[in-house]
């Protein structure tokens, strides 16, 4: 498969994959998740000493700025159930992948590119990058994770804040609050997951992998809240305050809702 929205460069067996949609804040539309899909369970798997994958995004302001809010226009309320499963499943690859996989966040991290980088094994941010869950201005939920990593990371109360005010948290207050492993200079945050993985890489492969599927079983056997979450975005990809979160955000003008 031909890559035309991420970027994969292979540097010793470190691969950086740039979400490469510059122009649009390199927001997730269905192109993206198909290559990212592809690398995952295609590409990655077959290369020969890879150490480890660095997520980033293209340009000095995002890292990814959500699910692309345009592609959410023309979108059938019926498609949203298989939407958001496929999102998750997708970044059920990257959690699953048995090389460590870091994102660099290079700047805004909303929405889907809060969760891509929460799907990652560690976060690298820089000191100007901005997370949030922002989906409640949008009328809908977070669709692929947000509900059930955000919690395990920041802890319950803590998420439930964030993910019902849509606030913003700054790279310090991430750091603060579990949110991301550690803050470097803006610029640096490649260099530093590079560091990372190239220590990682010289500890035993097989335990490295093992390390990452027990991790993931605790966190993913008891409840399945990826299930219930499947639904509810099922219910509000049908609400009219979902189409008027959009809209309003395409038409830049702030969005009435009507509890419908
Ligand atoms: N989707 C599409 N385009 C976007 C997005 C996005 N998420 N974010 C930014 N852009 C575009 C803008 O429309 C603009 O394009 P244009 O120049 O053509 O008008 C360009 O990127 C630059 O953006 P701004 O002019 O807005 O730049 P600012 O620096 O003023 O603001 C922000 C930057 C704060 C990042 C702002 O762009 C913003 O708030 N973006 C939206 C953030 C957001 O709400 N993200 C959540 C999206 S919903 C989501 O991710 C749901 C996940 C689950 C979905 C399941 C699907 C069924």
């Amino acid at each position: 498969m031909k890559y035309e929205n991420i970027l994969a460069k292979n540097v010793r067996g470190i691969v950086t994959l740039t979400i490469n949609r510059e122009k649009a804040m390199n927001a997730l539309n269905k192109h993206v998740f198909n290559e990212l899909e592809h690398f995952f369970a295609v590409s990655a798997p077959k290369k020969k000493n890879l150490k480890g994958i660095i997520i980033t995004g293209a340009g000095e302001k995002a890292f990814v700025a959500g699910a692309d809010i345009k592609e959410f226009l023309d979108f059938k309320g019926d498609d949203a159930m298989d939407v958001s499963a496929r999102g998750q499943g997708v970044f059920d690859l990257i959690e699953k992948f048995s090389k460590p996989v870091i994102a660099a966040v290079n700047g805004f991290a909303l929405g889907g590119g809060c969760e891509l980088a929460m799907a990652c094994h560690m976060r690298i941010a820089s000191d100007r990058a901005r997370f949030g869950q922002p989906e409640v201005n949008l009328g809908i939920i977070p669709g692929y994770g947000g509900t059930q990593r955000l919690p395990q990371l920041i802890g319950r109360g803590r998420a439930l804040e964030y993910l019902m005010t849509g606030d913003m948290i700054g790279a310090e207050d991430a750091y603060r609050m579990g949110l991301v492993n550690h803050v470097v200079p803006h610029g640096e945050e490649v260099k530093k997951a590079k560091e990372i993985i190239e220590k990682i890489a010289s500890k035993a492969p097989i335990a490295v992998a093992k390390i990452i599927e027990c991790v993931d079983d605790a966190y993913n056997g008891v409840l399945d809240g990826f299930d219930s979450e499947v639904r509810s975005f099922g219910a509000v990809a049908h609400s009219e305050d979902f189409k008027e979160g959009a809209s309003a955000f395409v038409e830049r003008r702030k969005a009435e809702f009507k509890g419908k």
